[in-house]
Formats: C-alpha cells, structure tokens, sequence
C-alpha cells in the first residue's frame, strides 16, 4: 500500500491501528482512536493488565477523569481489543509506540524497552505500514535507532516501503484524556508526507493545532520544552536559597520579580519529581553526546533540583538543633510522598530520598499522604508526640488542617514547609517554629 492510500484509509477511519505499550500514555491514546471509531490492538507486555483492560477495568491508580469509562465502551463496542501477542501486529496498519524510555544511573537513555519492541514490531511489518513513535526520545533516536532496527528486522525499505514517525504526547497524570484532545502536538515525519498522513491520523482526536516537521526537530521539541521547565524551577531554587542566606523571603521576591515585564518566575520548593521533567533533560543533552558541545546549564539545573530534598534535610536539623535535639531519635512526621500535589505518582518522589536520608541520621520518620495507599491515616494522629513537621507536597488537604489542633499534639512544634503551603505569620500564630523554603530567618 502506498502512502497516499493509507492516508485515505485512516481519512475513513479503515486503517487499523495498534499501540503497542499501554501504560500511562499508550492506553489512553488507544481508547480514544477507539472512540473515534478506529478498530485498535492495544499489545501489552503484561498479561494481568490485558486481562484488565479486555474485561473493561482500567488498571490504573489515580484519578483519570472519564477515562474508565471511555475504555469500557471502547472494549463493549469491540473498537479496542489488547493482546500480548506481537504477532497480531501483521494485520495493522498504523503501528504507535508508547514504550517506556528512561535514563540509566549514568543519564545516558535506557532503550531496552523501545528496541525489544522494533525488534518483535520490525517481524511483523509489512509494505505500507506507518509507525509512529510516542514516547519521549533523545535527538538523532529516529534515525540511529529505530529506523536502522525496523530495516534490519523487516527486511524492508523505510520511506519506500514502510514509513516512520516521532509524535510525542504531551499528557499529565491527571489529565491525561483531556491534554490528548486539547493540547497542540508536534508531528515529526521521516518525509513530510509521512508527517501530513500522520496528522491526518491524529486530526480525528485532536482539536489543537499539528504542527508538520520533521523527526529530529520533534525530538528536540519535546525534550526541550521538559528541560526548559526544570532550568525554570532550578532557577526559582537557587533564588530560594540566596533568599534564605540573606535573610530575604522567595515567596515576596518570586511575587514582585514576575510584576517585570516578560518575568515568569516558577516555584521553589523541596525538589523535582514525576516521570518526566527529572529524565527528559538528559535526553536532550545526549543529543549533543558525540560533538564537543558544552552541554552545561541542563546538569547544573538537575543538581540544583536534586539537591533540595537534602536541603530539606539541612532545615530540619538546622530546626532541631535551635530547639537543642539532634536528628537522631527525633520523630518526624513527613506530609506528601507523591511526587505532586493531588496526584497519588510516586515516582522519583523528592520526599523518597529526604526520608531515606533522615532514617539514615537515625531520626524516626513517620510518612502520610491522603493519596498514597501505603500512606494514608489520620495526619494529626501522626503528629502525635513528634520533634518536626515536614511539608513536601501541597495537598488540599493539607491546606485546610487546623494549625493549632496539629501543634498542640507535637513534642517540638516545628514545623518546615517545602511547598508554601501556610502563611508563616499564622503558623507562629498558631504556636509552631516556623522554617520554610526560601525564607531567611535571619539567624546566623
Ligand atoms: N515543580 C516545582 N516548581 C514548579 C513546578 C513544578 O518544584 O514551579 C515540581 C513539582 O512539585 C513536581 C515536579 O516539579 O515534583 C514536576 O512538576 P510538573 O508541574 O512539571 O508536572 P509533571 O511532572 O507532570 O510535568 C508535566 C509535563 N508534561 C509532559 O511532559 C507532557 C510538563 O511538560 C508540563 O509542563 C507539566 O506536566 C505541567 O505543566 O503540568
């Protein structure tokens, strides 16, 4: 099949579409193509979680609105079936790829996943099949990795005989149905008419603008715009702490700074977690790997934002120490462990490595979050007897608890805040010692 027929079958919704990956971003991309009324495999490494998804149960913690939903008429209409078997792959068309990409202990990207799927995928296809990439790739992937393994594998021709595509998601745990339909996407083609048949594609569920390029440039897009936002928030940090040495407040110069024109200074806080900004930084700088660039601001920011669960570490001792204890022995209760606020992802969680850090001072660490199951309970019962409060995540709740009910339960009433979450002069008020990111306290 040529490029141009299959861009007329996916403009009448015949061309059949697999996604092979069906975690947080391929499973909600694979139901709404199916709601859009193509016939979609959905092929998935995990066989519980295939058995989940063909039983119309979405095997996915958080809140997601409208997508259980979705799933469930997409499996009851027949529209979405998944599989673990790669070979059912031969009878599709449009072939996506959500597979995880992360980077190894030394950034360098971790592609075990990515190939192990063009390997099974690169048996499967045949002349005229179109594969899209979604996943967040470093600069030059398209063309160094999947392209020359999708040949070799197929025996095939990219851009005669099969055609290939980068278009990376842009979804938030949360959100992720309606970022799918309402945020503008990047469309890399190898050719750019493989880029106009894929925005053809996407038209049917997107309705923000598509945006034609081509590969490489979708690949820096993508990780660039992730990197871009962890230099902001390294900036907001390093301003936080110059605050702290000088005695100023971040909260009033972050708040003053963005009345400058073209200022939009980010929030500092006790560090920068989820699945995403910590990662996608280094696959932008390994697009430089083999040429002398000085890639210098991408590290430097990344230390910065890892820094900051210990810097949480310093308040609390700092706190004690004021209070003349230690951190060994002291309670301490930490409140937040997901990696965002309302959100129940812990991954690369900043409040994971400040309380492995305090255990290993010996304190007594105590963890609550509404949204974590391992960590619920009742908060203010967890403060019970306690040195130290630490406040890694701005949870709702957590903003509405009584102030002077939780301090009256505590040991030491000290309370640090990494997020902002409470007005320091009602948190004196209220009887606790209050330290928080980004606030001098004027002691030496
Ligand atoms: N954070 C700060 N200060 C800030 C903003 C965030 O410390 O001003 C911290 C958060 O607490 C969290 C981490 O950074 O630990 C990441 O937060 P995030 O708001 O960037 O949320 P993510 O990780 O879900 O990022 C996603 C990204 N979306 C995609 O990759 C498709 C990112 O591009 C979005 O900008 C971001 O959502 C968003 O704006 O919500």
């Amino acid at each position: 099949m040529t490029l141009f027929e299959l861009k007329n079958k996916i403009e009448q919704k015949e061309a059949r579409l697999a996604v092979i990956g069906l975690g947080y971003v391929g499973l909600p991309v694979a139901c709404v193509f199916a709601e859009a009324g193509f016939n979609v495999l959905g092929i998935e490494l995990r066989y519980e979680r295939v058995e989940n998804i063909n039983s119309g149960i979405l095997p996915m913690d958080g809140e997601e609105p409208g997508l259980a939903e979705v799933l469930s008429r997409a499996i009851s209409s027949g529209k979405l079936k998944a599989s673990t078997d790669y070979q059912e792959l031969r009878n599709n068309d449009v072939i996506l790829i959500a597979v995880e990409t992360p980077v190894d202990s030394h950034n360098i990207p971790h592609y075990e996943a990515l190939r192990a799927s063009l390997c099974a995928l690169g048996a499967e296809i045949r002349p005229g099949t179109l594969v899209i990439v979604e996943s967040t790739i470093a600069p030059g992937t398209m063309s160094e990795v999947v392209l020359p393994i999708l040949e070799q594998e197929s025996r095939l021709k990219a851009n005669q005989d099969f055609f290939l595509g980068n278009c990376p998601e842009r979804v938030m745990p949360g959100k992720l149905l309606k970022n799918i339909r309402t945020i503008s996407r990047v469309v890399g083609g190898m050719t750019p008419e493989t880029a106009s048949t894929i925005k053809a594609l996407y038209a049917h569920i997107v309705k923000a603008d598509l945006d034609p390029t081509d590969c490489v440039t979708a690949e820096l897009v993508k990780t660039a715009e992730n990197a871009y936002r962890d230099v902001q928030i390294a900036f907001a940090n390093e301003v936080a702490l110059i605050c702290e040495a000088a005695g100023g407040n971040v909260w009033d110069v972050r708040e003053l700074v963005n009345k400058s024109p073209g200022r939009q200074m980010l929030m500092p806080g006790a560090g920068v977690g989820g699945h995403c900004i910590p990662k996608d930084p280094w696959l932008l700088a390994y697009g430089a790997k083999e040429k002398d660039v000085p890639v210098r601001l991408i590290p430097a920011a990344r230390a910065v934002n890892d820094g900051m669960p210990h810097h949480m570490v310093q308040i609390v001792e700092r706190a004690l120490m004021s209070a003349g204890r230690v951190l060994k022995e002291s309670r301490i209760l930490v409140m937040g462990y997901s990696y965002l606020e309302n959100s129940d992802d812990i991954r690369n969680s900043p409040s994971e490595s400040m309380t492995r850090e305090l255990r290993q001072s010996g304190a007594q660490v105590r963890i609550h979050d509404p949204f974590v199951k391992d960590f619920n309970g009742d908060v203010a019962e967890l403060a019970n007897g306690c040195h130290a409060i630490v406040a890694m995540v701005r949870h709702n709740e957590y903003l509405h608890l009584d102030l002077s009910e939780l301090r009256s339960r505590m040991h030491t009433p000290i309370l640090v805040d990494g997020r902002h979450l409470y007005d320091e002069k009602k948190a004196r008020q209220a009887g606790f010692i209050y330290y928080g990111v980004g606030i001098g306290t004027g002691e030496e």
